[in-house]
């Protein structure tokens, strides 16, 4: 791949560096997260731009040049472009019009999105118009003919068609990270055309999941556009659009090799000793209506009445960082979950024993992370809808013995076939699926793990990236 000539630019609403002051000195810190992990080493080797919404606060604007750009993570790094949002368009496009109308809707749940308090949605929609109008600007300024611009998920939808409107010369491609449901949802947005019409100004788009990508493609057909399904291809003023399916990895050699570290392995013991339960199975979720957290707890209840021999042996271990903290239905699933969870424990836990432990604070470091994976013997992730979840790789990839129970309903359920798959919403399935977990003999575990650890490392974070590039550019 030649970025030598041509600019690769990326745009994205999250940014992969903050810059902070600690003790005197102002820091750049890198950002945990799929899409940092997944980029941010592809600019590092090529060089190039990424324009970002600079959220970390003051010192993040200290150290921009005259045009508002900085090298990250150093001098010899490549150029990072940040862009301030007032507290109103934070509050309007971000907040309101990404978290509150379009996330719910590609989650296939519409009841969760404010499309019907029509004029708040109607503000929120302004204003998402007037931030992708911000991007494209930011991005039209440094773009020129033959120069490749890689856009990124949900809130940045309309950003393609507006720079190809102004240079048709560029090219450019959508990476979409969270689902694509199917027409009958995706039509009940007052903007669904808008949106569909924007994100064809791609010269490429991929998906997780060919779910994903159908769907995307029956949404198109619905507005009229000609579309060959089998192709993948989208038609529209005489240019062609791509259309692919391109799971993400994740970068197999980092977890399986923190997996083995001492210091995970010592932390790892320590956990063990600590929840003090012969079996622990562990879930990790950013907060989230969509991860199905409140299902879970009620699976697991239901799991440890219908199995008391169990009960006094078992704890679920749940790792849940805050997101979104100032939405306000991200406020009131957390409550959701402390009240299912104080009434599970308050009526089963014992002396030394209790069934449900979570913990809320973000880890910075993936050294604290991982030894949550390796201590369990059970990953369960109960997403209702997920693009992909990259936790139940990460899983695969850390730990040396273990069994993975897996949502229908996430993204990766079309890769890792071999995982224990369940429906989240019935928790009758769910609880099978746990004891089927904690009784499946060894031999049936390694005979299922090897294989996942050989699909999670076969299609991983490099693979994605060239395969993704290798589309998009393939002629
Ligand atoms: C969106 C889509 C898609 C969690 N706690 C800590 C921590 N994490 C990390 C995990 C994992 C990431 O957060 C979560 O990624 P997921 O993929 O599971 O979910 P979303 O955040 O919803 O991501 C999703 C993804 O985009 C990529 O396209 O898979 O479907 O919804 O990497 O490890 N990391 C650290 N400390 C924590 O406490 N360092």
């Amino acid at each position: 791949m030649n970025f030598e000539e041509n600019r690769l630019i990326l745009v994205s609403n999250a940014e992969p560096y903050v810059h902070r002051q600690e003790d005197s000195e102002i820091v750049c810190e890198k950002q945990a997260g799929g899409l940092t992990s997944a980029l941010d080493p592809l600019l590092q080797k090529t060089g190039g731009l990424w324009i970002a919404w600079g959220r970390g606060g003051k010192y993040d604007f200290d150290v921009l040049d005259s045009e508002g750009k900085v090298r990250v993570p150093d001098e010899d790094g490549y150029l990072l472009k940040r862009l301030k949002l007032t507290k109103d368009e934070v509050n309007g496009f971000y907040l309101g019009f990404s978290n509150r109308v379009l996330w719910p809707i590609c989650h296939s749940m519409p009841e969760r999105s404010v499309i019907s308090e029509y004029r708040s949605s109607e503000k929120y929609w302004e204003d998402y118009l007037k931030v992708n109008r911000k991007y494209a600007n930011a991005a039209l300024e440094e773009v020129e003919e033959g120069d490749f611009l890689w856009v990124h998920d949900y809130h940045l939808t309309l950003v393609p068609k507006m720079v190809k409107e102004e240079i048709p010369g560029v090219n450019i491609a959508t990476f979409w990270h969270i689902p694509w449901p199917p027409w009958e949802i995706f039509g009940i947005l007052p903007w669904s055309e808008e949106i569909i019409e924007g994100l064809c100004g791609s010269d490429f788009i991929g998906f997780h999941t060919s779910r994903f990508r159908n769907n995307f493609l029956s949404c198109v057909d619905m507005t009229g556009m000609e579309v060959d399904m089998e192709k993948g291809m989208i038609k529209k003023e005489g240019r062609n659009a791509k259309i692919s399916t391109v799971p993400l990895g994740i970068d197999y050699d980092l977890y399986n090799g923190l997996g083995k570290k001492e210091k995970v392995r010592e932390k790892t013991r320590y956990l063990r000793e600590e929840i003090n339960a012969d079996k622990i199975i562990v879930s990790v979720d950013r907060l989230d209506y969509t991860k199905g957290i409140p299902e879970r707890l009620r699976a697991f209840e239901l799991f440890l009445e219908e199995n008391p021999e169990f009960q006094r042996k078992v704890t679920l271990v749940q790792r849940i960082p805050p997101s979104r903290r100032s939405v306000s239905e991200y406020k009131s699933i957390l409550d959701e979950i402390h009240r299912i969870e104080g009434e599970i424990n308050g009526n089963l836990a014992r002396a030394n024993w209790t069934p449900i432990r979570s913990f809320h604070r973000f880890l910075p470091n993936l050294e604290e992370l991982v030894p949550y994976y390796t201590a369990a013997d059970v990953a369960l992730v109960t997403s209702r809808m997920d693009g992909m979840n990259l936790v139940c790789k990460e899983y695969i990839a850390s730990v040396e013995d273990g069994v993975l129970i897996l949502s229908n309903f996430a993204g990766a359920a079309e890769e890792l076939k071999e995982a224990i798959h369940v429906n989240p919403y019935d928790s009758k399935e769910v609880a099978a699926g746990i004891k089927k977990a904690l009784t499946m003999d060894k031999s049936e575990r390694e005979r299922r793990l090897k294989k996942l650890k050989e699909r999670v490392e076969e299609k991983d974070l490099d693979w994605w990236r060239n395969i993704f590039l290798q589309k998009w550019l393939e002629e």
